[in-house]
């Protein structure tokens, strides 16, 4: 355990400890009182440092919400949460009737879905429980969850994936898990709001300021894409031929790549079938082929695409190093991880910085308040961490988790934080902050 951050572990663990609702952990206190679907998979890998099961009750309480279609909604309802408290919340989704869910799921659901780390998450909980009393019981919870995990990457290869491209399709920017960044702005513009009633912005009352929140305009298209969802009754079929945001996402797709990988490993712990590993196995293969016809020559980066225009999307964001994430960057590595240390994303104006903005600053798109267009996320810098260190990077990756555990010692476990200052913005105690740097503070690296 790193001793160069004395007590920061323990607070990190209270703040977990606070956030626990009994088998599962909500995002935030007050902005995100439910279990996020990404959120909850970074929060067991942290879990995992202080109590193996606890972390993988976080996962198959996540799970017991999946959908007989495969999907894992991106949330799970906390029932005792205060009515009218998130946007949009329970009563938005009819998602009991409409969703297919699995019989008898404990909780109400959302109906969109999020990056899948949670194959990466079940295996770090088991690679930490190896060689202590808790392996047994960490292997068979590996044996129990394998076949909910293979349903929800079948869900994302097939019903989000009909071209076998490789890569999967959005149907809301919530999915991508970075709401209002830029990537989505072209595509966004497409969306004609219809009638809608008012509503409240119940997350505007636990921010500072209403710039770190998405605007209303990109909350109005948020709302009216639901509400077409709902209209084609969650159809994958219909929604493929009506919808009018559908975007090949592909850091989504490179963290797919990279949950297929952990997922084999988990395959070959649990002695699935052949069948289920050459499966899997071709998944990656495709992951792989899909993420390199989307590296765009000019801006050195990776982009993702409009389907219903036909279009790549031109706008430089972390998403564009997507094949660093999924290990698929091959030959073009090197010259990824220039751009990544380079002016367009880790200098302006003379001030540098050791952490990635999730927007090029270079971009004029870029906001250093405004959520996900520029802010640095502590579990962005952990998903780079990891890839970098995998890629036997050892020395940027421990300069990124030196930097990254500065940054949550300086300014606590905030949501995000400015990346010219490092001032700490969003919801304050936010779970998946806390969990990374426990992970971070624990690695024996
Ligand atoms: C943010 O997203 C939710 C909608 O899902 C919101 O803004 O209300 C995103 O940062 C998302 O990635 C994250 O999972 C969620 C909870 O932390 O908050």
């Amino acid at each position: 355990m790193s001793d160069s951050f004395p007590g920061m572990f323990e607070k990190a663990a209270e703040v977990l400890r606070r956030n626990d609702m009994g088998g599962w952990t909500r995002a935030a206190p007050d902005l995100y009182p439910h279990q996020w679907s990404w959120d909850s998979a970074f929060i067991s890998i942290g879990l995992a440092r202080m109590d193996t099961r606890r972390a993988a009750s976080e996962l198959t309480t996540l799970l017991a919400g999946q959908w007989t279609t495969g999907k894992v909604p991106h949330i799970v309802f906390n029932s005792e949460a205060p009515p009218g408290s998130y946007l949009l919340g329970p009563e938005h989704w009819a998602s009991a009737s409409l969703s297919k869910n699995a019989v008898g799921t404990p909780r109400p659901t959302s109906a969109l879905c999020q990056p899948p780390v949670h194959a990466i998450a079940a295996l770090h909980i088991f690679e930490v429980s190896r060689g202590t009393v808790d392996e047994d019981e960490a292997l068979s919870f590996l044996s129990n969850i394998f076949g909910r995990l293979l349903r929800w990457h079948r869900y994302l290869a097939t019903a989000r994936d009909p071209e076998g491209s490789g890569l999967v399709t959005i149907y809301h920017p919530w999915e991508s898990g970075t709401d209002n960044s830029p990537r989505w702005d072209v595509a966004l513009s497409n969306v004609r709001v219809g009638e809608m009633p008012p509503y409240a912005r119940p997350d505007l009352g636990f921010v500072d300021e209403p710039e770190e929140r998405p605007t209303a305009a990109e909350y109005d298209r948020f709302l009216w894409l639901v509400e077409l969802l709902k209209r084609a009754r969650y159809d994958e079929a219909k929604v493929y031929g009506s919808h009018p945001f559908l975007v090949k996402d592909v850091l989504l797709s490179a963290i797919l790549v990279a949950a297929n990988e952990a997922l084999l490993e988990v395959a070959r712990l649990v002695k699935a079938s052949d069948e289920d590993r050459e499966l899997i196995g071709g998944w990656i293969e495709l992951g792989h082929r899909g993420l390199d016809a989307c590296y765009d020559e000019n801006l050195g980066l990776c982009l993702d695409h409009d389907l219903r225009s036909g279009e790549p999307l031109r706008v430089r964001t972390i998403a564009g190093f997507a094949p660093l994430i999924s290990g698929s960057a091959g030959p073009r590595r090197r010259e990824l991880l220039r751009l990544l240390y380079s002016r367009a994303f880790a200098s302006h104006d003379g001030f540098r910085w050791q952490l990635p903005p999730s927007t090029s600053p270079e971009e004029a798109r870029f906001h250093p308040r405004a959520y996900w267009r520029g802010p640095v996320w502590p579990v962005i810098s952990w998903l780079f961490w990891r890839s970098l260190k995998l890629a036997g990077e050892g020395e940027r990756a421990a300069d990124l988790r030196r930097a990254s555990l500065e940054q949550l010692a300086a300014g606590g476990f905030a949501e995000y934080f400015e990346p010219f200052t490092g001032e700490p913005l969003g919801s304050d105690d936010q779970s998946w902050s806390a969990a990374v740097a426990i992970d971070w503070l624990t690695d024996e690296a």
